[in-house]
This record gives structure tokens, sequence and C-alpha cells, in this order.
């Protein structure tokens, strides 16, 4: 007979969780390291007593077969803030480990969406467990129930669907074991990684089954490095060898793959200059004599001028965003052909490539050693090396503007990034902030780099630092840049940060508005209509009047941090060797130029335009938008 212990499914999902392992090159670690959550109705007796009893039996040094093993729990001030804590932490260990969150029902799972999708849309695994309405039906319409007249078979949790790449509900206790099984199967394949959404009907998390005692032996899941396929191999070293021109394109695939050395080897000895995307920045050192800095839309003038007479593109671990290729016109070159190595072969395929689908650690041996005795003319590594020594000058600048009467971000950005060291870590994600940071930041290490840009989301930073602060430890400092704008949409987690006893920097960028979406706006023909903080008007009936007489810096201390306002850039820099030697998470406040001035750009992005307008603001803008649009081609 089939040895069994009797335990309720939550119990059982706890005690699952807490045997997961994972390995690659040889070394093993826990697979879920904690769980994030809020209570409510949903999860409080179901999933929070499983968690409580997990606590109570570690402390108490339980054994026997109905123990179910460690997994700490934390409190989190809000849903979304929570899977964007986990997402962080799983991106710092480079797709390796992974964090739980649990929700109730309703308004607390659908909170947690807008992670959910963050986490899916960077390709970064994270585990998800809202609660659902009863599966028995009897009590129902419980509160926080959506009801549909149609089906009785649809919860509002059906909303994870298309932003998860694996979901399932657990109606009966005994599915929750194909269902874990493949949830840990998803986790930890690059390939297709994402968001994993398991539904716990609340009735179900309470009930009691016998579960048999091999579901919850040490497992262990081996996260694979796929080799080039050897005629796949051949036909992009053909392409590459024909290149005369080639760049490139360093993702977020190659960080996750740990293949920076790879990459720094390859480049080396072809010297084929390389661009970064957010998700690949640091991937290669920027001083590195092939680096060229990030390329698009928000690119370095380097990486935008050798793109656009690039014959050859080499996408590593890249998803080819819009702001990559700067909206289908950065890569100019009429004949330009695409050799892309990436674990998904739909990332692969992209602009009719020569696909290499494979982990970009083992590509890159391969490439390199395929490639031996071959490089570019010493002419056009010259030619990198120079436009790149320009753009650096062009840092130079942006770093220390001396801008009054308010600095300008970029000399904010320049202060943290001569302060911080290479295995601290910057982090942000919207507003005018990313494509500054694409531009300037001088990454030495692909881990001080933390800009989430392909869902680019207000309010990651805050419960972002948290996260890498779990995964990097006391040693490093974690750097989170938040706007204004984002500070109001997310500013909570400061409560859950300051409550687990951990030391973020936090660096709060006043200027009363949309730097970014104002910028925008202005320029496709909108004069920053509703970008700007201000007081409604009643001459004017706009939202053009007085400052709103808020202090977000007040509202920081309030969540208990300590915060330093700086009036000035030598006082920013002071105040950061104040947050360093602190042991308290500390915000610095600064107010910065709402006008910039911004690094220079040199590239699109395609934004549309109103085609017929009674505003001549907007016709100027929609003429101009037709002329970019010129340049703009699918690459086949
Ligand atoms: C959740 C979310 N809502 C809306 C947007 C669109 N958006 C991008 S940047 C931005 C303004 C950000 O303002 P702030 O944080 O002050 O940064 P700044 O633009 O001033 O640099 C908005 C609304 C977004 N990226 N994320
Ligand atoms: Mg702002």
């Amino acid at each position: 007979m089939t040895a069994t212990v009797r335990l309720t499914t939550a119990q059982a999902l706890v005690k699952f969780l807490a045997a997961q392992h994972v390995e690659r090159d040889g070394t093993e670690e826990r697979l879920v390291t904690g769980m994030f959550g809020i209570f409510g109705h949903g999860n409080v007796a179901g999933v929070g007593q499983a968690l409580l009893q997990a606590q109570v039996q570690s402390e108490e040094g339980a054994t026997g077969d109905d123990v179910l093993g460690e997994l700490p729990y934390y409190l989190a001030r809000n849903e979304q803030g929570a899977v964007h804590a986990a997402t962080a932490f799983s991106r710092t260990r480079n797709r390796r480990q992974v964090m739980a969150v649990t929700t109730s029902i309703g308004p607390g799972a659908t909170n947690m969406v807008t992670g959910a999708a963050l986490a899916t849309t960077n390709r970064i695994p994270v585990l998800l467990f809202p609660s659902d309405q009863f599966a028995n039906r009897v009590p129902d319409p419980v509160l926080q129930q959506l009801e549909d007249p149609g089906t009785l078979d649809v919860s509002v949790n059906d909303v994870f669907r298309p932003v998860s790449r694996f979901f399932d509900r657990i109606n009966r206790p005994e599915q929750l074991i194909p269902s874990l099984m493949n949830a840990m199967r998803v986790l930890t394949d690059p390939a297709d990684t994402g968001a994993v959404t398991v539904c716990l009907p609340q009735d179900v998390q309470a009930e009691a089954h016998d579960w048999p005692l091999a579901f919850f032996r040490r497992r262990v899941w081996h996260i694979g490095r796929p080799v080039p396929e050897p005629a796949a191999l051949e036909r992009a070293l053909a392409v590459i060898r024909s290149a005369k021109r080639p760049l490139v394109v360093a993702g977020g695939g190659v960080v996750y793959s740990e293949a920076s050395e790879e990459l720094r080897a390859f480049a080396s000895a072809t010297g084929i200059p390389v661009s970064d995307t957010h998700a690949g920045k640091g991937a290669i050192n920027w001083d590195h004599p092939s680096a060229v800095g990030g390329v698009g839309s928000t690119g370095s003038s380097a990486a935008n001028a050798l793109a656009r007479e690039a014959d050859v593109v080499i996408g590593i671990g890249t998803r080819y965003s819009d702001f990559t290729t700067a909206s289908h016109t950065v890569f100019a070159d009429e004949d330009v052909r695409f050799v892309n190595v990436n674990v998904l072969g739909f990332d692969a395929a992209k602009h009719g490539a020569a696909m290499l689908v494979a982990d970009a650690r083992e590509a890159l041996r391969a490439l390199t050693e395929g490639l031996a005795g071959w490089e570019v003319d010493s002419a056009y590594r010259q030619e990198a090396v120079d436009l790149d020594a320009a753009w650096q000058q062009v840092v130079d600048e942006c770093y220390h503007r001396d801008h009054t009467p308010l600095p300008a971000q970029t000399e904010v950005f320049g202060a943290l990034n001569e302060l911080m060291g290479p295995q601290d870590v910057v982090i942000n994600a919207a507003g005018s902030m990313p494509g500054d940071l694409q531009c300037l930041w001088r990454a030495s290490t692909p881990e001080q780099y933390h800009v989430e840009y392909a869902f680019s989301c207000m309010g990651y930073e805050i419960p972002a630092s948290l996260g890498v602060k779990m995964a990097v430890g006391d040693e490093h400092e974690v750097v989170a840049i938040v706007g204004d704008g984002t500070y109001q949409m997310l500013p909570m987690e400061i409560a859950t940060i300051v409550s687990e006893g951990v030391k973020v920097i936090i660096v709060l960028l006043q200027n009363h508005g949309f730097a970014s979406i104002g910028a925008l706006s202005e320029s496709r023909g909108s004069q920053r209509f509703g970008t700007k903080y201000r007081m409604r008007q009643s001459s004017t009936g706009r939202l053009d009047g007085a400052e709103v007489p808020f202090d977000l810096a007040a509202n920081a201390a309030s969540w208990g941090a300590d915060v330093l306002r700086c009036g000035s850039m030598a006082e920013f820099r002071e105040n950061y060797g104040k947050a360093a030697a602190s042991d308290r998470t500390t915000v610095l406040y600064i107010e910065t130029d709402l006008m910039g001035p911004n690094p220079p750009g040199s590239a699109w992005w395609d934004v549309p335009v109103s085609e017929v307008s009674a505003l001549e603001s907007t016709q100027k803008a929609f003429e101009e938008h037709l002329a970019n649009k010129q340049g703009q081609r699918p690459y086949l």
C-alpha cells in the first residue's frame, strides 16, 4: 500500500514547496525561498493556517511525516507590491530561485494581475496563489465573488490566464499533484518561464486528503543549458563570417544565463562591437573595448550609429522590443540580416533570423570556437572605439552639468554611478529615468543594473528594492530611483521594508509631474496636457495652478524611513554617504528640473499622433510623425 499522510490542501502545498530544489551548473539550492502575502477570508484559515503550522513545527523541531518544512512568510502591504518584490528577487537570482505570493479572493487576487503581467513580459518566474471562491458553490455568492448569469464556471481569477505562462485552479485536493509538478516545470524552464498562477478555492485549501508521501520527497529541478544544433550553428557562423559590420545586441538572456565572461571573450576575439538593452546592460562591462552602450530609442549615439550601418545583427537573449529596434528604424541597412541566439524559438525566429535556439553561454562558446581566426577589420574595430569615446564625453557632460537653479536628474545618476560599488544595485522602471539610465549608466557588472523596461511599471521600484536586497544580502547597497509620480502610485512597501528590518536607499526625484510623458506629449503635439501635478485653477479650469502642497519627503518619513532632504548635488553626495553608512532605510529626497536637460537622443520611438486635429501643435507633430515613419520597415 502507498504510504500516505493526511493533510489539508494548503498544508500539502507548503510541504511540497519546502521540498523543491533547483540545480544549475552543479549548485543545488532551495527553489522557493519564501512566501509574500496578505491574508483575507480567502486564505487566512487555509494557507494562513498551514504557514503558521510550518512555523510552529520548525520552532519546536518537530519530526514526522506531517512536518511541513520551512517556508518563511513576509507580510506585504499591497498584493501588487508583493509580486514585484518576488519578481525582483528572482531576476536578481538570475531566475534560479523564486518566491511565492498568497492572496485572498477578489480584490486581493486581482491586485496581483499587474505584477503577473510584469513578470511574464520580463520572462521572470514568480509563483502566485490567488485564493478563489468556493469550489462547492454552497454559500454562493460569497463576499467579493463576481457573478456571471451565463456561467457559474468563472471567477475574477480567470483574468490571470493571459498574463500567466501556467494557469490552473484546484477544485479537488488531488488536483494539486499534477498542478504543482507542472508549476515547477514552468518556473524552471528558461524558455517557458513567467508568472505561474495556481488558484486555490477557499474551501479546498482547508479540505483534508490522504497524500502519497512520495509527493513530498526532496525533488531537484534542473535548469538546462540547451546547446546549439550543429547545422544551425554552421548557418549562423556562415552569416557572421560574411559580415563586414556586425553588431551584437546583448539582452537579458545573457545575464540570466550568466554568460558575461563568454560574451567578453567572444567580443575580444572577434572585435564585434556589443550594444545592450536594459535587461542586458552590464553583461559586458561598459569600459570593455568592444562595449558601445545601449541601443535603440534611448540608446547611445555610438551604438545607434553602428546599428544604422550594421549588415549583421547578432541578438543574444533579446526580445527586440520597440525601444531596442527604435520601432523598426535603427537597423537601417537595406540588406541587414539577423542571427538570433535565444532559448525560446519565438524570440530566436524574430526578424527572419538565422536561429540558434540555445542557452546564451553555450551558444557564445560555440560561436567563439567556430569563428576562431576570424575577426572584423581593424578599421571597424577602431571606429567603434572612437564612437564610444565620443559618447563617453557626452556622458561626462550629463553627469556634471551644474544645471541651475535645480540640478538635472542626469547629475544625480552621475553621482550614484560614481558613488556606488560594482556589486551595488540600482533599480528603476518608469518615467524619464530609464531612458537616461540606458544611455548614461556605466555598468561594470550585470548585477549593478536592474531596470525593468519590458512592462515599465510605475511602482515597481520600491517593492523591487526589497526583493533585490533579499537576494543580494547586506553587503550590497540597493538603490531604488523613483519619480514623484511613481512614488505616489505605490509607496506603501516602505512599511514592509522597515518592518522586515531591511536597509535600502530610495532616491526620490521630485519634479512635480511627468518629465517623461510631458516631453512625449509636447513632441507629439499635445502640449504637456495633464502631465504636471498642479492645483486646478478656477480661472482656466485646468490643472495649471500652484504646485500641489504635499510633502513626499514627510510622507516617506511617515512610513518609518529616515529621510534626508538634499538641496544641492553637493548635499546629495554627502547624504548618499550617510545613507550608505546607516543600517536604516533612507530616502534621499531631491528636487530636479522637470525640463531636463536630458541626454541627446539619436533614435526614434513610434507613438501615434492624431491624423486630423484642430490644433496646430498636433498637425505639426503629425507631419513629423509621417516623416519618421518613412524609415520604418519590417525586417525580413
Ligand atoms: C502603472 C503605470 N501607469 C502609467 C504609466 C505611464 N507613464 C510612464 S512614465 C509616467 C510618469 C512618471 O512620472 P514620474 O514618476 O514623476 O517620473 P518622471 O516622468 O517625472 O521622470 C507615466 C504616467 C506607467 N508606465 N505605469
Ligand atoms: Mg516626476
